[in-house]
This record gives C-alpha cells, structure tokens and sequence, in this order.
C-alpha cells in the first residue's frame, strides 16, 4: 500500500501542525454545528417486537483525504492519510460537508448506519474487532461490491456475524467515555474493498468504484457522550500502526452524541 509511504513523509513535513489541529478540532467540535444529525426514516421494530422511532446515518471511509468534504477541497493538511468522510445516499462524497465525523442520534431509538468502505485493509491486531458486536440481532448486512456508478448491488446482500480477520479495511467503533450513563458498545468491522480496483483507481486520483456497504442498527438508550474510532491499525508510526490518522480526530475518530 503506497499511501504508507506517503503516510511517513507526510509525518515529517507536516507533524508540527498535527497537536494544534487535534485542540482547534476539539474546541469546534463541541457545538452542534460541527455534527452529522442522523435523519428521520419512521419507525423500527425490532425482533422483541418493540417499536422505536427509526432515524439513519451514512458515511464513507477512504484511503486518503482527498475526498473533499471536511478536511477541504485539496485533503487539508494530510491529504494522504485515511479517513472517514460524509457520504450522500449512494456512498458519494458530500464534497461541501462540513464535518464528517461528529455525529448526533436521539435517545431510545433505533439507529441504521451505513458505511461504504472505499479503502484496502491487512489483518487487524486484535481478532475481537473482527466481530459484529452490540447491533440488532448482533448481526450486520454487507455487500461485498456495491456499483457507486448504478447504485446496485454488484455482489448480493448477505447477513454476517463477522468477517475474517485479515481482510479489514477499518472498523466503526463506539464506546462509553464515562461509567455513570448507559452502556454502548457497538463494533462492525468494515471489509476491505479489492486491493487491485483500490490500487488503480488512486492512481488515477480518485476511488473505486466498487466499495463494500455494511449496514447495520442498534437501539440508544438515555441520553449520553459516547466516541466513536476506528480500532483497524490504519494509521501509521512505529507503535502497531496506531499513530497520524488514528490518533488525530476527524479522521478514524469522532463524537457519538445520544440526545435526549
Ligand atoms: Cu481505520
């Protein structure tokens, strides 16, 4: 993968920007004009037979940043670093979003988030995040290759409970900052999408056309201040691969708000 490559010569030209970026991106983020609010789609019942209000999200995860979209029209200061990003309803960039990893969802209600995944992948440290964790039905619902260009299915839908640990491109993560609210814990590995198509369309400075989709839902509880992070060793640097991308927000990381 070359975008490690330049992942490290970004490192060293570009390092001393990342610690005043990391607080100017807290401060901004803590208004809400800085999140994603997941929309309105109806109710969801769930298999206990429950019934919530249904509200959905979508996002893109990329092998750079130069998707437009928040981090700017040329990738902002780390154009070669992995990201997630705004996704418009068929997995398109959002290029005027704002913001692209903040998001807000209400409280007891069910949440459906899908995330084309436009990145490669290797093998993930820990086998844990290989599993589908905290989604109704601890299942998700993923497409291998999904036709960004027709908006069809190019391999069928199929329900999984994980996917192998060694062909993960990143993981949406989201867990509790402190112990005195309501638990969530949901974790979906996102598959990595074909190394070859990823390879060539970056060549040609854009994304495949064939990222995987994985949609899954999970019911909030009260209200609370969660995180959300990749737990895929994408980043770079020499302690497991967790540093730039990884350890900077607005990239593999991000607020998960649950509103009452
Ligand atoms: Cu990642």
């Amino acid at each position: 993968m070359n975008k490690r490559i330049l992942a490290a010569l970004g490192t060293v030209i570009l390092g001393a920007g990342v610690t005043a970026g990391i607080g100017t991106y807290v401060a901004a983020a803590k208004n809400d004009s800085g999140s994603i609010m997941a929309t309105s789609a109806g109710s969801f019942t769930a298999p206990d037979g429950k019934t919530y209000p249904h509200y959905t999200l979508t996002m893109n995860t990329y092998p750079n940043s130069t998707f437009g979209g928040h981090h700017g029209e040329d990738g902002g200061a780390h154009p070669d670093w992995v990201s997630y990003g705004a996704a418009g309803p068929y997995g398109e960039p959002l290029r005027d979003a704002k913001t692209g990893t903040n998001f807000v969802v209400p409280a007891h209600s069910a949440v459906t988030i899908t995330i084309w995944q436009y990145d490669s992948g290797e093998t993930l440290n820990n086998d844990f995040f290989a599993k589908v964790r905290g989604t109704v039905g601890g299942t998700a619902t993923l497409v291998e290759r999904y036709d960004t260009k027709s908006h069809t299915n190019a391999t069928e839908a199929k329900t999984i409970t994980q996917i192998p640990h060694d062909a993960v491109g990143h993981t949406f993560t989201i867990h509790g900052v402190s112990s005195d609210q309501d638990s969530l814990f949901v974790n979906v590995p996102l598959l990595l999408a074909n190394d070859d198509e990823v390879t060539a369309a970056e060549e040609e400075g854009g994304f495949t056309q064939f990222p995987s989709m994985t949609t899954f839902t999970f019911i909030t509880g009260d209200e609370g201040e969660y995180i959300w992070n990749c737990e895929f060793p994408c980043g770079d640097g020499t302690v497991a691969r967790f540093g730039n991308a990884m350890s900077a927000m607005s990239y593999m990381s991000g607020h998960f708000t649950v509103k009452g």
